[in-house]
């Protein structure tokens, strides 16, 4: 059982006793230097006691300090907003009861930098992390990612964003300010005193079977607050959407089935917006959409929803349901958020036709188009793995070498199921890169899970997760470009990852 004091209990003794893991090296002048704690905190979400959270704060030490924000009310971390070709120091302290370390999911750091298992630090530790902001402008997050802890730690409420801009979106004139909303979609299970529950409390089979499924909870909390409501005037606006939970897959859509209309995801903005009736959102993965509320009438509430779809295939029982944390099934239907319309006079604004320059998909640059790289979801005994193997701390296979410079596909292939327990959908990132989808071909047995998502996919910009329903498969176009060094490839289900469905892959200079 993680939750209540087991999980969220400080360590105030080894805070005293901080080591640094890393100095910050001389070479290296920011521009903007931040103190990133991991901290133990309570916070009133519901009636009656405090709920136990851990959560990072966050200081400006040196730079612009409105680089970083914390929402009131909410024990999600800082926002961090960046400008490309910043360089950014962070000191991280690490004042909870577990080794942890900082994955800032989506950016292209530098393999010190990227928030590697080998890299945790203890109780009372410290980790220095220095990287140029290279990426594109878009929405990106950070999160904990020290081995088999990053599914209670995210769940504990380590998360924060990184948001970044750049000069071709600051010519877009996109919706800033008050009308550019982030919102972080998690779910979460509570006991009768207001403490979050976590799953692997049954002993034996149901623990193991939950951590099979991924942690599934019953309340939807957006930003960390439950019955989130956004109080919108009648003008465009951008919405950033996040999904930062555990396990749980959402099929978001407003309520009266007017269309979505999508502007970046993962890696940014599109070329272009494009239409969907629904968009589907793995854990980690980000959409923006841009939405215009100026034709809605004063005081108008719109829901926006998860709707239901089939979650997995072969009569499975990996939908949860009574497992995963007793939530409801994977795939069912949810209320999301509600946005509320003010009393203002109407807002027009136009949405440009083109957003940004991303350049054309040529599979042929790779050297192995005809011989894809596998990336095969795979059993061993009762737990997820990547082609047979269970994530090793700093083991490397030989087809687990890439060469810097390189451009290849790499094809993620869901065809296995778990005896009874049949075959379910896995979000699988990468980081070092973004990476381009070629394509997605699905098995006709399981084709009525995949129809009930497949068209909220957006495949059409840069991504750093691509999710794999069951009898998927998906071809994605990377070159590893940026950096040389050993980063990871992984299930961004986090009971998933925590049970070793990661591995190392090295970019090789
Ligand atoms: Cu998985």
């Amino acid at each position: 059982m993680l939750g209540g004091t087991a999980l969220m209990g400080a360590v105030s003794g080894a805070v005293q006793s901080a080591q640094s893991a890393a100095i910050a090296t001389g070479a290296f002048t920011p521009d903007l230097e931040i103190e990133l704690r991991a901290v133990p905190d309570q916070i009133p979400l519901y009636r009656g006691a405090p709920t136990h959270v851990w959560r990072y704060r966050a200081k400006v030490i040196k730079g612009d300090e409105r680089a970083v924000s914390h929402q009131p009310g909410s024990p999600l971390g800082p926002v961090i907003r960046v400008h490309r070709g910043t360089r950014v120091r962070v000191h991280f302290i690490n004042e909870v009861s577990q080794p942890s370390v900082v994955h800032w999911h989506g950016l292209l750091v530098p393999e010190a930098a990227d928030g590697h298992p080998r890299f945790a630090v203890g109780p009372g530790g410290r980790h220095v992390y220095e990287f140029e902001v290279i990426n594109r402008a878009g929405t990106y997050w950070f999160h904990p990612h020290p081995h088999g802890m990053t599914g209670p730690q995210v769940y504990a409420g380590l998360t924060g964003l990184f948001i970044v801009s750049d000069d071709e979106e600051q010519a877009l004139s996109l919706p800033a300010g008050e009308h550019d909303v982030s919102l972080v979609i998690q779910d979460r299970s509570f006991t009768r005193d207001n403490q979050l529950q976590y799953i692997g409390s049954g002993p034996g089979m149901m623990g193991m079977m939950s951590s099979m499924t991924g942690f599934l909870g019953d309340h939807i909390h957006v930003n960390g607050r439950p019955d989130y409501m956004l109080a919108a005037e009648r003008r465009p606006y951008r919405l950033r959407l996040v999904n930062g939970s555990n396990s749980r897959i959402y099929k978001l859509a407003w309520h009266n089935g007017t269309p979505l209309t999508v502007i970046g995801t993962d890696g940014g903005l599109l070329a272009a917006p494009v239409n969907r009736p629904y968009v589907t959102l793995a854990p980690s993965e980000r959409i923006e959409l841009w939405v215009d509320f100026s034709s809605r009438a004063a005081g108008e509430e719109l829901n926006l929803v998860s709707l239901p779809f089939v979650a997995s295939s072969g009569g499975g029982m990996m939908g949860g349901g009574m497992m995963g944390g007793g939530g409801p099934a994977q795939g069912s239907a949810f209320p999301v958020l509600k946005v509320r319309m003010g009393q203002g006079a109407a807002v027009s604004e136009k949405l440009p036709g083109k957003l940004a320059s991303i350049p054309a998909l040529h599979p042929e640059q790779a050297h192995n188009l005809n011989t894809p790289r596998p990336i095969r979801v795979t059993a061993s005994g009762m737990r997820w793995s990547l082609n047979g193997r269970l994530f090793e701390m700093e083991g490397v296979a030989r087809d687990e070498v890439v060469r810097f410079g390189s451009t290849e596909v790499w094809e993620f292939i869901n065809e296995a199921g778990m005896g009874m327990m049949g075959s379910m959908p896995h979000p699988i990132h990468v980081h070092g890169v973004q990476f381009r989808v070629i394509d997605r071909r699905v098995h006709p047995g399981a084709m009525a899970a995949w129809r009930s998502v497949s068209e909220g996919y957006v495949d059409e910009g840069w991504k750093d997760t691509a999710l794999v329903m069951p009898g998927e498969r998906v071809r994605v176009l990377m070159r590893f470009e940026h950096y040389p060094g050993l980063f990871l490839y992984h299930c961004h289900n986090l009971e998933h990852e925590d049970m070793g469905m990661m591995r190392n892959f090295l970019i090789k200079a």
